[in-house]
């Protein structure tokens, strides 16, 4: 098995709301997801990211650990309302000091920072103002990676601006799982997507106007990836075009927020089946939103298989009764790691970089005070095995960022799916380094030679 390009990336990832805790200290503004919480039913068992996994008072120790992986990047976002209480207008202090700091430590323990703006946490003040449906909504967006700009872009050389936009357009209004559940018309999705899409292009100004030197630039979306039954051109060509089509009523395709960004224009056929629920689009808009990005970063957990059916056309063919599903219930489908980067990379020409890839599993503290979790280990070698390939087929891959460092929030789920690579005893916040971790620290230090050899 041939290692990984020289120089590639081996991380780790979080979000704000899912690990700091903290949720109203020093200052700190409310969000949409501290909303939700309190809202009955809306996440399992009543639980919240009050105290989550305590990072904000327990960073330090969390950095040591990931230093102790060996991580050479970590990934995390920036609580908006930390540092904007209201979304806009007057900074915190405090919350700007936390990731000061933060930053530091990271730098400290020669891991780089990889800072995702916006991961799902919106000001609730600013939502009461309608969200980004308010058309100033993309210049407050900017307002706040300029601030962010100004404070850590001296160091912080890797943004993204949006964490899947997929998610908190698609399912945060219509569907009930995640912030700010509000029932919304497509007509007002699609307006919701294009200021979101705007906010992305006034950030990355923002942030090139705002930071001292050069830095790197991209978004985390996620999209569904399709995998080709056979090896076929036509099962290959039926899988792009499945990968890419946008006439659906919903979000999970890769072009809809990809191709303005990367192509300055929306894909044709999503314009046609969306029609007169389309919003106006400015003669700049596409100039905004499509500011010249550095690597297209993507979440990728799982996919489809497609076959070319009759004349070509993609024809989805089920994955086999009883394959192995992660205790989400996600699908371990490892050729995603190869196709989606390839199918990627082929559209957009801009590196890969994977800012998310992991599975929820039922871990816990065994006996012997360990925490044994082949099936993560597994899962790691499969799908690191068909990115590798990827690399070694030609697709430009800068990086992996395995979802996610600790145990978290997971959203409507509450603590109950475990994607760590750390586990967080929630009781007492004890953290046990997994035996994942410990394996992909040998992953890490070989380049991803061991995948190759028969290691446990
Ligand atoms: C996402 C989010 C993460 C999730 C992770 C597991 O991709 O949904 O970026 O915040 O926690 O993916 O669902």
């Amino acid at each position: 098995m041939s290692a990984f390009p020289k120089g590639f990336v081996w991380g780790a990832a979080s979000s704000a709301y899912q690990i700091e805790g903290a949720a109203s200290e020093d200052g700190k503004g409310v969000s949409v997801w501290d909303t939700l919480c309190r809202r009955p039913g809306t996440v399992r068992e009543g639980q919240t990211g009050i105290v989550a996994c305590d990072h904000y008072h327990r960073f330090r120790e969390d950095v040591a650990l990931m230093k102790a992986i060996g991580l050479h990047a970590y990934r995390f976002s920036i609580a908006w309302s930390r540092v904007l209480p209201e979304g806009i207008g007057k900074p915190n202090p405090k919350g700007l000091a936390f990731y000061d700091q933060l930053v530091n430590d990271l730098l400290e323990a020669g891991i780089q920072p990889f800072v995702t703006l916006f991961h799902w946490d919106y000001p609730q003040a600013l939502f009461n103002l309608g969200g980004w449906l308010n058309p100033s909504s993309p210049d407050w967006f900017a307002e706040y990676a300029g601030l962010m700009a100004h404070t850590l872009g001296d160091r912080v050389k890797f943004w993204m601006t949006h964490n899947e936009p997929q998610i908190f357009v698609g399912m945060g209004q219509p569907d009930d799982v995640t912030a700010p559940e509000i029932k919304l018309k497509w007509k007002e999705l699609l307006l919701i997507g294009h200021n979101a899409l705007l906010g992305h292009g006034k950030a990355v100004q923002a942030l090139r106007a705002g930071c001292p030197s050069a830095v790197q630039i991209g978004m985390a979306p996620v999209g569904n990836v399709k995998i080709p039954a056979s090896h076929s051109p036509l099962d290959i060509e039926a899988a792009r075009q499945s990968m890419f089509a946008a006439n659906r009523y919903d979000f999970w395709n890769n072009s809809w927020f990809s191709d303005p960004v990367f192509l300055k224009q929306y894909p044709e056929d999503g314009m046609m089946f969306y029609g007169n629920d389309m919003p106006a689009i400015g003669p700049e808009d596409f100039e905004t939103i499509g500011q010249p990005l550095d690597f297209y970063g993507v979440n990728i957990y799982t996919g489809d298989v497609v076959r070319a059916g009759a004349e070509g056309i993609p024809e989805p063919v089920a994955h086999p009764v009883g394959h192995g599903i992660t205790t989400i219930q996600w699908s371990i489908a490892s050729e995603a790691l190869y196709w989606g980067p390839r199918f990627l990379y082929e559209r957009y020409g801009k590196p890969i970089y994977i800012m998310e890839n992991g599975i929820a599993n039922m871990d816990w503290l065994h006996l012997d005070g360990k925490v044994h979790d082949p099936q993560r280990i597994d899962f790691m070698k499969r799908y690191l095995s068909a990115l590798c390939r990827a690399t070694a087929d030609g697709t430009d891959i800068r990086g992996y960022f395995h979802w996610s460092v600790m145990d978290n929030f997971e959203w409507a789920e509450g603590y109950r799916q475990r994607f760590g690579l750390i586990y967080v005893d929630y009781a007492t916040q004890q953290r046990v380094l997994k035996d994942s971790a410990l394996w992909y620290h040998d992953v890490i230090v070989t380049n991803g030679e061991i995948l190759g050899q028969n290691s446990t």
